[in-house]
């Protein structure tokens, strides 16, 4: 098979995850073109309530999470993804003719295009940054609008995508390029009776599993793998001490794969796994303690109590 050119760190990333033990893959590369769309498809599922419990939040509280920008603001979100819930934040503002400035911070250019198409109807100042988060923070904070408070929107529970220490360390991070009187927006799904959870991961049409094993059909693509789909099987776990979900890929017998352009050649004993992903869910003091720990006071919660999904507002 021809191998098309992947992204840079991919095959280094492949290499190291492949021969470590517990063997695992960067959760980022989950999402490739078909990735992207499979995850787009699980965010419809019945058994998926997390995107329409956080949108639900922002359809019946806009206007209250941004109440206190009613002079104007900066709103900057992380991961801007179609533009749609960062619309419906800077709607409010825009019907009482405050001043409002967007920035997005995206790696995929087609996000950040589709983020534009939606905001343009505001007739507002849209500045996008096809970066990451990090470098994206820090370019938004030397452009920012004198006088504007800035409110980062971290939605959609991506924090639950990071460990402890990798939450930590985009709060701190968050903190460090924003000024008294400036906030935070934050999506995170909550801790929820376990078989829910299992559904939500482990859904009865099979989109997630396809989304996990997508991995496999990308390494065999790009780096000319010899994975056989149907010598691995999707597991999610749910870790009670983490408080995470885990996504794992089983495989079903021994057996030796190649990865040429990894420059690897792995074996796997009958029910190893590789552990593509890791959901870590909290709860609401959960989230109030982190924003303590990383420099901000929660200062209001707002809870969807039937998928428990909260968005919490956390000020500098
Ligand atoms: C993007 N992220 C918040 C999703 C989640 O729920 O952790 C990714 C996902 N993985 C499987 N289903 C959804």
């Amino acid at each position: 098979m021809d191998m098309l050119a992947p992204p840079p760190r991919f095959a280094d990333d492949v290499r190291r995850g492949l021969l470590s033990s517990p063997k695992q893959l960067d959760p980022q590369y989950l999402y490739d073109a078909l990735g992207s769309h499979l995850f787009e498809s699980i965010c419809k599922l019945p058994w998926y309530p997390l995107t329409r419990a956080e949108s639900a939040l922002l359809e019946r509280h806009a206007a209250e999470m941004v109440s206190s920008f009613e002079g104007g603001a900066t709103l900057l979100e992380l991961g801007c993804g179609c533009g749609e819930k960062l619309s419906m934040l800077c709607e409010p503002l825009v019907d009482r003719s405050a001043p409002v400035h967007l920035q997005l911070v995206d790696i995929s250019q087609a996000a950040l295009d589709l983020s534009r198409r939606t905001l343009a109807r505001f007739g507002v100042p849209v500045t996008a940054h096809q970066t990451t988060y990090e470098e994206g923070l820090h370019r938004a904070a030397t452009c920012r609008e004198p006088g504007l408070p800035m409110v980062v929107l971290f939605l959609g529970s991506n924090i639950g995508n990071l460990d402890p220490t990798g939450a930590r360390a985009l709060l701190a991070t968050i903190r460090s390029a924003l000024q008294p009187g400036d906030a935070l927006l934050l999506g995170a799904d909550l801790v929820k009776p376990h078989d829910e959870l299992i559904r939500a991961y482990d859904d009865p049409l099979g989109v997630t599993a396809a989304f996990n094993k997508n991995l496999l059909v990308r390494m065999n693509r790009e780096l000319g793998a010899d994975f056989d789909l149907s010598a691995f099987a999707h597991e999610a776990r749910w870790n009670a001490d983490q408080n995470r979900i885990e996504m794992h890929l089983i495989s079903q017998c021994t057996q030796r794969v190649n990865v040429p352009g990894a420059a690897a050649e792995v074996t796997f004993h009958e029910g190893e796994s590789i552990w593509t992903e890791s959901s870590h869910k909290y709860t609401p003091e959960g989230i109030a303690a982190l924003a303590e720990q990383t420099g901000f006071q929660c200062t209001r919660q707002w809870i969807e109590p039937h998928a428990r999904f909260s968005t919490s507002l956390l000020r500098v």
